[in-house]
Protein backbone atom coordinates (compact mmCIF):
# COMPACT_ATOMS: atom_id res chain seq x y z
CA UNK A 1 0.00 0.00 0.00
CA UNK A 2 2.56 2.19 1.13
CA UNK A 3 5.77 1.16 -0.98
CA UNK A 4 6.53 4.00 -2.67
CA UNK A 5 6.78 6.56 -0.05
CA UNK A 6 9.58 7.20 1.99
CA UNK A 7 11.66 4.17 3.89
CA UNK A 8 12.79 4.29 7.47
CA UNK A 9 14.56 1.43 8.66
CA UNK A 10 13.75 -0.12 11.83
CA UNK A 11 16.10 -1.43 14.49
CA UNK A 12 14.49 -3.58 17.11
CA UNK A 13 16.11 -4.78 20.26
CA UNK A 14 15.13 -7.76 21.96
CA UNK A 15 12.39 -10.51 20.20
CA UNK A 16 10.62 -12.68 23.46
CA UNK A 17 7.07 -11.62 24.17
CA UNK A 18 7.13 -7.90 23.56
CA UNK A 19 9.51 -8.18 20.32
CA UNK A 20 7.14 -10.99 19.04
CA UNK A 21 3.77 -8.54 19.02
CA UNK A 22 6.38 -5.46 17.65
CA UNK A 23 7.23 -7.49 14.75
CA UNK A 24 3.92 -8.82 14.14
CA UNK A 25 2.95 -4.49 13.85
CA UNK A 26 6.15 -3.51 12.07
CA UNK A 27 4.47 -6.55 9.36
CA UNK A 28 1.14 -5.51 9.07
CA UNK A 29 0.58 -2.05 9.59
CA UNK A 30 2.21 -0.95 5.64
CA UNK A 31 -0.80 -3.55 4.64
CA UNK A 32 -3.41 -1.93 6.25
CA UNK A 33 -2.75 1.54 6.82
CA UNK A 34 -2.04 3.99 3.97
CA UNK A 35 1.17 5.23 5.70
CA UNK A 36 3.16 8.39 4.75
CA UNK A 37 6.47 6.35 4.92
CA UNK A 38 7.23 2.55 4.46
CA UNK A 39 8.65 1.07 8.12
CA UNK A 40 11.66 -1.51 6.65
CA UNK A 41 12.66 -4.39 9.07
CA UNK A 42 15.74 -4.04 9.02
CA UNK A 43 17.46 -5.32 11.92
CA UNK A 44 17.07 -7.42 15.14
CA UNK A 45 19.13 -7.12 18.30
CA UNK A 46 19.55 -9.59 20.19
CA UNK A 47 22.14 -11.62 23.02
CA UNK A 48 21.74 -15.46 22.34
CA UNK A 49 22.90 -17.40 19.44
CA UNK A 50 18.42 -17.74 18.88
CA UNK A 51 18.22 -13.87 17.37
CA UNK A 52 19.53 -15.72 13.87
CA UNK A 53 16.13 -17.69 13.90
CA UNK A 54 14.23 -15.25 15.84
CA UNK A 55 14.93 -12.85 13.26
CA UNK A 56 13.94 -15.37 10.04
CA UNK A 57 10.55 -16.71 11.94
CA UNK A 58 10.10 -12.51 12.74
CA UNK A 59 10.46 -10.67 9.35
CA UNK A 60 13.68 -9.19 10.21
CA UNK A 61 16.28 -8.93 7.34
CA UNK A 62 19.25 -8.56 9.63
CA UNK A 63 20.68 -9.63 13.11
CA UNK A 64 23.21 -7.98 15.26
CA UNK A 65 24.26 -9.04 18.54
CA UNK A 66 25.08 -6.16 20.11
CA UNK A 67 22.49 -3.18 20.38
CA UNK A 68 25.37 -0.77 20.39
CA UNK A 69 26.10 -2.02 16.75
CA UNK A 70 22.53 -1.69 15.67
CA UNK A 71 22.23 2.15 16.47
CA UNK A 72 25.23 2.36 14.50
CA UNK A 73 23.96 1.00 12.06
CA UNK A 74 22.97 3.70 8.43
CA UNK A 75 19.85 1.51 7.84
CA UNK A 76 18.50 1.99 10.83
CA UNK A 77 16.22 5.16 11.65
CA UNK A 78 14.33 4.08 13.90
CA UNK A 79 15.25 1.96 17.64
CA UNK A 80 12.29 -0.06 18.83
CA UNK A 81 13.22 -1.28 22.72
CA UNK A 82 11.78 -4.09 23.67
CA UNK A 83 13.97 -5.43 26.24
CA UNK A 84 13.11 -5.76 29.87
CA UNK A 85 13.09 -2.43 31.99
CA UNK A 86 16.96 -2.22 32.81
CA UNK A 87 18.49 -1.54 29.47
CA UNK A 88 15.49 1.24 28.78
CA UNK A 89 17.48 4.15 29.65
CA UNK A 90 20.74 3.13 28.39
CA UNK A 91 19.31 2.29 24.84
CA UNK A 92 17.56 4.90 24.18
CA UNK A 93 19.99 7.81 25.56
CA UNK A 94 22.58 6.23 22.98
CA UNK A 95 20.10 6.15 20.25
CA UNK A 96 18.51 9.57 20.87
CA UNK A 97 21.90 10.69 20.78
CA UNK A 98 23.07 8.81 17.75
CA UNK A 99 19.78 10.72 16.28
CA UNK A 100 17.93 7.73 15.91
CA UNK A 101 13.61 7.85 16.65
CA UNK A 102 12.85 5.74 19.32
CA UNK A 103 9.99 3.78 20.36
CA UNK A 104 10.32 2.19 23.94
CA UNK A 105 8.27 -0.24 25.48
CA UNK A 106 6.50 0.26 29.09
CA UNK A 107 7.28 1.09 31.79
CA UNK A 108 9.13 3.71 30.51
CA UNK A 109 12.01 3.10 33.21
CA UNK A 110 13.24 1.19 36.32
CA UNK A 111 13.07 4.18 37.96
CA UNK A 112 12.54 8.18 38.58
CA UNK A 113 16.46 9.44 37.76
CA UNK A 114 16.71 6.70 34.88
CA UNK A 115 13.27 8.27 33.54
CA UNK A 116 14.47 11.75 33.64
CA UNK A 117 17.41 10.97 32.10
CA UNK A 118 15.53 9.40 29.21
CA UNK A 119 13.17 12.81 29.17
CA UNK A 120 16.06 14.94 28.87
CA UNK A 121 17.56 13.21 26.02
CA UNK A 122 14.40 13.42 24.19
CA UNK A 123 14.13 16.98 24.45
CA UNK A 124 17.78 17.28 23.38
CA UNK A 125 16.88 15.52 20.22
CA UNK A 126 13.23 16.68 19.82
CA UNK A 127 15.07 19.83 18.94
CA UNK A 128 17.01 17.76 16.36
CA UNK A 129 13.85 16.58 14.67
CA UNK A 130 14.43 12.82 16.76
CA UNK A 131 11.42 11.57 18.14
CA UNK A 132 10.32 9.60 21.02
CA UNK A 133 7.21 7.65 22.46
CA UNK A 134 7.17 5.25 24.94
CA UNK A 135 4.72 2.25 24.21
CA UNK A 136 1.25 1.99 26.22
CA UNK A 137 -0.66 0.22 23.97
CA UNK A 138 -3.78 0.05 25.12
CA UNK A 139 -4.51 3.58 24.38
CA UNK A 140 -4.96 2.61 20.88
CA UNK A 141 -7.36 -0.33 22.02
CA UNK A 142 -10.55 1.33 19.71
CA UNK A 143 -12.74 1.39 22.77
CA UNK A 144 -10.38 3.62 24.95
CA UNK A 145 -9.43 5.87 22.24
CA UNK A 146 -13.26 6.51 21.74
CA UNK A 147 -13.39 6.17 25.49
CA UNK A 148 -11.23 9.48 25.97
CA UNK A 149 -13.32 11.43 23.18
CA UNK A 150 -16.16 10.85 24.57
CA UNK A 151 -15.17 12.44 27.90
CA UNK A 152 -13.10 14.99 25.97
CA UNK A 153 -16.47 15.91 24.44
CA UNK A 154 -18.23 16.48 27.55
CA UNK A 155 -20.54 13.35 27.62
CA UNK A 156 -19.40 12.29 31.29
CA UNK A 157 -19.34 15.71 32.45
CA UNK A 158 -17.38 16.41 35.64
CA UNK A 159 -15.39 13.29 36.45
CA UNK A 160 -16.32 12.32 40.08
CA UNK A 161 -14.68 8.41 40.25
CA UNK A 162 -12.12 6.30 38.13
CA UNK A 163 -11.89 2.75 38.96
CA UNK A 164 -9.15 1.02 37.31
CA UNK A 165 -8.00 -2.81 37.89
CA UNK A 166 -5.47 -4.41 35.76
CA UNK A 167 -5.77 -8.29 36.85
CA UNK A 168 -4.01 -11.20 36.07
CA UNK A 169 -3.18 -14.89 37.12
CA UNK A 170 -0.34 -16.13 35.67
CA UNK A 171 2.09 -16.54 39.11
CA UNK A 172 -0.45 -17.77 41.23
CA UNK A 173 0.97 -20.86 41.33
CA UNK A 174 3.67 -20.72 43.80
CA UNK A 175 6.06 -23.21 41.49
CA UNK A 176 5.52 -20.97 39.12
CA UNK A 177 9.35 -20.04 38.31
CA UNK A 178 11.31 -16.89 39.07
CA UNK A 179 10.95 -15.42 35.49
CA UNK A 180 12.49 -11.32 35.22
CA UNK A 181 9.03 -9.85 35.70
CA UNK A 182 9.55 -10.89 39.44
CA UNK A 183 13.28 -9.59 39.81
CA UNK A 184 13.48 -5.83 41.08
CA UNK A 185 17.20 -4.90 39.27
CA UNK A 186 15.79 -6.23 36.16
CA UNK A 187 12.43 -5.10 36.21
CA UNK A 188 12.01 -2.23 38.53
CA UNK A 189 9.11 -3.35 40.37
CA UNK A 190 6.61 -6.00 40.22
CA UNK A 191 2.66 -5.83 39.14
CA UNK A 192 2.86 -2.45 39.99
CA UNK A 193 4.73 -1.26 37.33
CA UNK A 194 4.27 -4.04 34.77
CA UNK A 195 0.85 -3.47 34.73
CA UNK A 196 -0.31 -0.86 37.11
CA UNK A 197 1.39 1.29 34.93
CA UNK A 198 -0.52 0.73 32.45
CA UNK A 199 -4.00 1.88 33.89
CA UNK A 200 -2.48 4.21 35.43
CA UNK A 201 -1.51 5.64 31.97
CA UNK A 202 -5.13 4.64 30.66
CA UNK A 203 -6.92 6.54 33.29
CA UNK A 204 -4.80 9.81 32.71
CA UNK A 205 -5.11 9.01 29.57
CA UNK A 206 -9.10 8.64 29.15
CA UNK A 207 -9.99 11.33 31.35
CA UNK A 208 -7.34 13.84 30.44
CA UNK A 209 -5.96 14.25 34.04
CA UNK A 210 -3.10 13.77 35.98
CA UNK A 211 -2.72 11.69 39.59
CA UNK A 212 -1.62 14.53 42.11
CA UNK A 213 -1.20 11.96 44.82
CA UNK A 214 -1.33 8.20 46.21
CA UNK A 215 -1.95 6.21 49.15
CA UNK A 216 -1.09 2.53 48.80
CA UNK A 217 -0.49 -1.01 50.02
CA UNK A 218 1.36 -3.67 48.05
CA UNK A 219 2.35 -7.23 48.85
CA UNK A 220 4.71 -10.19 47.53
CA UNK A 221 2.45 -13.20 48.56
CA UNK A 222 5.28 -15.53 47.19
CA UNK A 223 8.41 -14.69 48.32
CA UNK A 224 10.27 -17.61 47.20
CA UNK A 225 10.24 -19.43 43.57
CA UNK A 226 12.11 -21.94 41.45
CA UNK A 227 14.95 -20.58 39.72
CA UNK A 228 13.37 -19.69 36.10
CA UNK A 229 14.91 -21.92 32.59
CA UNK A 230 13.78 -20.28 29.27
CA UNK A 231 10.90 -18.19 28.89
CA UNK A 232 8.56 -17.54 26.05
CA UNK A 233 5.57 -15.08 26.50
CA UNK A 234 4.81 -15.33 30.24
CA UNK A 235 5.53 -18.51 30.17
CA UNK A 236 8.82 -20.64 31.73
CA UNK A 237 9.56 -23.61 33.33
CA UNK A 238 12.15 -23.94 36.26
CA UNK A 239 15.53 -24.47 35.24
CA UNK A 240 16.01 -27.21 37.94
CA UNK A 241 18.63 -25.68 40.16
CA UNK A 242 17.66 -24.33 43.13
CA UNK A 243 15.17 -21.29 44.20
CA UNK A 244 15.60 -17.67 44.52
CA UNK A 245 14.07 -14.61 46.06
CA UNK A 246 11.15 -12.82 44.60
CA UNK A 247 12.05 -9.11 44.89
CA UNK A 248 9.25 -7.41 43.73
CA UNK A 249 5.42 -6.92 44.41
CA UNK A 250 2.53 -9.56 43.60
CA UNK A 251 0.12 -7.22 43.56
CA UNK A 252 -0.56 -3.49 44.36
CA UNK A 253 -3.55 -1.07 45.36
CA UNK A 254 -3.71 2.09 45.58
CA UNK A 255 -6.46 5.34 45.92
CA UNK A 256 -5.71 8.69 44.58
CA UNK A 257 -6.39 12.52 43.78
CA UNK A 258 -7.31 13.32 40.39
CA UNK A 259 -6.68 16.91 39.11
CA UNK A 260 -9.70 18.02 38.15
CA UNK A 261 -11.16 16.63 41.54
CA UNK A 262 -12.19 13.18 41.30
CA UNK A 263 -11.66 10.42 43.14
CA UNK A 264 -9.70 7.45 41.79
CA UNK A 265 -8.95 3.92 43.06
CA UNK A 266 -6.58 1.28 41.25
CA UNK A 267 -5.74 -2.33 41.79
CA UNK A 268 -2.80 -4.51 39.90
CA UNK A 269 -2.12 -8.12 40.33
CA UNK A 270 -1.11 -11.46 39.14
CA UNK A 271 -3.05 -13.25 41.72
CA UNK A 272 -6.53 -12.86 40.48
CA UNK A 273 -7.23 -16.41 39.68
CA UNK A 274 -9.54 -16.65 36.88
CA UNK A 275 -8.21 -12.83 35.43
CA UNK A 276 -6.27 -13.19 32.75
CA UNK A 277 -6.09 -9.93 31.26
CA UNK A 278 -8.63 -7.78 32.53
CA UNK A 279 -7.74 -4.35 32.38
CA UNK A 280 -10.50 -2.34 33.43
CA UNK A 281 -11.68 1.02 33.70
CA UNK A 282 -15.03 2.69 35.02
CA UNK A 283 -15.54 6.15 35.23
CA UNK A 284 -18.68 7.70 36.71
CA UNK A 285 -19.07 11.42 35.76
CA UNK A 286 -21.56 14.22 36.64
CA UNK A 287 -23.31 13.54 33.02
CA UNK A 288 -22.64 9.43 32.62
CA UNK A 289 -21.01 6.50 32.99
CA UNK A 290 -18.30 4.52 30.72
CA UNK A 291 -17.06 0.92 31.13
CA UNK A 292 -14.56 -0.67 29.63
CA UNK A 293 -12.89 -4.47 30.22
CA UNK A 294 -10.30 -5.66 27.88
CA UNK A 295 -10.91 -9.64 27.73
CA UNK A 296 -13.93 -8.31 26.19
CA UNK A 297 -11.93 -5.48 24.48
CA UNK A 298 -14.26 -4.91 21.10
CA UNK A 299 -16.96 -3.17 23.70
CA UNK A 300 -17.48 -0.45 25.30
CA UNK A 301 -20.27 0.10 27.52
CA UNK A 302 -22.33 3.40 28.59
CA UNK A 303 -24.98 4.96 30.88
CA UNK A 304 -26.32 8.30 29.37
CA UNK A 305 -27.61 9.69 33.08
CA UNK A 306 -29.42 12.86 31.18
CA UNK A 307 -31.53 10.23 29.99
CA UNK A 308 -35.38 9.75 31.64
CA UNK A 309 -34.47 7.18 34.18
CA UNK A 310 -36.66 4.57 32.12
CA UNK A 311 -34.46 5.05 28.98
CA UNK A 312 -31.51 5.04 31.03
CA UNK A 313 -28.98 2.00 31.92
CA UNK A 314 -25.40 0.81 30.75
CA UNK A 315 -25.83 -0.14 26.93
CA UNK A 316 -23.30 -1.76 25.17
CA UNK A 317 -21.30 0.03 22.23
CA UNK A 318 -19.82 -2.28 19.57
CA UNK A 319 -16.60 -0.22 19.04
CA UNK A 320 -15.93 -1.58 15.60
CA UNK A 321 -17.93 0.87 12.99
CA UNK A 322 -15.83 2.67 10.44
CA UNK A 323 -16.56 5.82 12.31
CA UNK A 324 -14.41 4.30 15.50
CA UNK A 325 -10.81 4.79 16.30
CA UNK A 326 -8.72 2.50 13.78
CA UNK A 327 -11.47 0.49 12.81
CA UNK A 328 -12.14 1.25 9.15
CA UNK A 329 -9.04 0.15 8.47
CA UNK A 330 -9.93 -3.47 9.78
CA UNK A 331 -12.73 -5.27 8.79
CA UNK A 332 -16.51 -4.89 8.65
CA UNK A 333 -18.74 -3.94 11.79
CA UNK A 334 -18.77 -6.81 14.41
CA UNK A 335 -16.00 -8.97 13.19
CA UNK A 336 -13.42 -7.53 15.94
CA UNK A 337 -9.56 -6.47 16.79
CA UNK A 338 -7.72 -8.73 19.18
CA UNK A 339 -4.22 -7.65 21.23
CA UNK A 340 -2.05 -7.61 18.50
CA UNK A 341 -3.83 -4.82 16.53
CA UNK A 342 -3.26 -2.29 19.63
CA UNK A 343 0.47 -2.82 18.96
CA UNK A 344 -0.47 -1.86 14.91
CA UNK A 345 -1.93 1.23 15.90
CA UNK A 346 1.17 2.38 17.60
CA UNK A 347 3.68 2.13 15.34
CA UNK A 348 1.00 3.55 13.13
CA UNK A 349 0.64 6.58 15.09
CA UNK A 350 4.45 6.77 15.32
CA UNK A 351 4.94 6.30 11.96
CA UNK A 352 2.96 9.57 11.34
CA UNK A 353 3.80 11.15 13.66
CA UNK A 354 7.32 11.23 12.30
CA UNK A 355 6.48 12.06 8.66
CA UNK A 356 4.83 15.04 9.92
CA UNK A 357 7.79 16.25 11.84
CA UNK A 358 5.25 16.06 15.39
CA UNK A 359 5.68 14.56 18.75
CA UNK A 360 4.34 11.22 18.92
CA UNK A 361 2.24 10.51 22.44
CA UNK A 362 2.42 8.93 24.93
CA UNK A 363 5.71 11.13 25.00
CA UNK A 364 8.61 10.37 27.17
CA UNK A 365 7.46 12.55 29.49
CA UNK A 366 4.42 11.42 29.96
CA UNK A 367 6.23 8.19 30.80
CA UNK A 368 7.96 9.84 33.57
CA UNK A 369 4.52 11.28 34.68
CA UNK A 370 3.85 7.39 35.24
CA UNK A 371 7.31 6.43 36.63
CA UNK A 372 6.56 9.38 39.31
CA UNK A 373 3.47 7.77 40.11
CA UNK A 374 4.78 4.43 40.46
CA UNK A 375 7.29 5.50 43.12
CA UNK A 376 4.50 7.74 44.96
CA UNK A 377 3.10 4.58 45.68
CA UNK A 378 6.30 2.39 46.87
CA UNK A 379 7.06 5.59 49.16
CA UNK A 380 3.36 5.34 50.34
CA UNK A 381 3.00 1.85 50.77
CA UNK A 382 6.95 1.51 52.81
CA UNK A 383 5.43 3.78 55.16
CA UNK A 384 1.76 2.43 56.26
CA UNK A 385 0.16 3.90 53.56
CA UNK A 386 0.90 7.46 53.72
CA UNK A 387 -0.51 10.23 51.78
CA UNK A 388 2.20 10.56 49.15
CA UNK A 389 2.08 13.87 46.58
CA UNK A 390 3.28 13.30 42.83
CA UNK A 391 5.34 16.05 42.27
CA UNK A 392 7.29 17.19 39.08
O1 LIG B 1 2.65 -4.81 29.21
C1 LIG B 1 2.07 -5.92 29.75
C2 LIG B 1 3.00 -7.05 30.00
O2 LIG B 1 4.17 -6.75 30.60
C3 LIG B 1 1.06 -6.53 28.83
O3 LIG B 1 0.22 -5.69 28.20
C4 LIG B 1 0.38 -7.66 29.58
O4 LIG B 1 0.94 -7.85 30.85
C5 LIG B 1 0.82 -8.86 28.96
O5 LIG B 1 2.08 -9.11 29.59
C6 LIG B 1 2.25 -8.21 30.63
Amino acid sequence: MSSSRPALGVGMVGYAFMGRVHSQAWRSVGAFFDLPVTPVMAVLSGRSARTADAAATLGWAAVENDWKELIRREDVHIVDICTPGDSHAEIAVAALEAGKHVLCEKPLANTVAEAEAMVAAAGQAAARGVRSMVAFNYRRVPAVALARQMVADGRLGEIRHVRAQYLQDWITDPEFPLVWRLQKDKAGSGALGDIGSHIVDTAQFVTGQNLTGVSALTETFIRERPLAGDSAGLAAGADGTGRGEVTVDDAALFIGRLSGGGLASFEATRFAAGRKNALRLEINGSLGSLAFDFEAMNELWFHDHTLPAGDAGFRRILVTESDHPYAAAWWPPGHGLGYEHTFTHEVKDFLEALAAGTDPTPSFADGLRVQRVLRAVEESAANDSRWTAITG
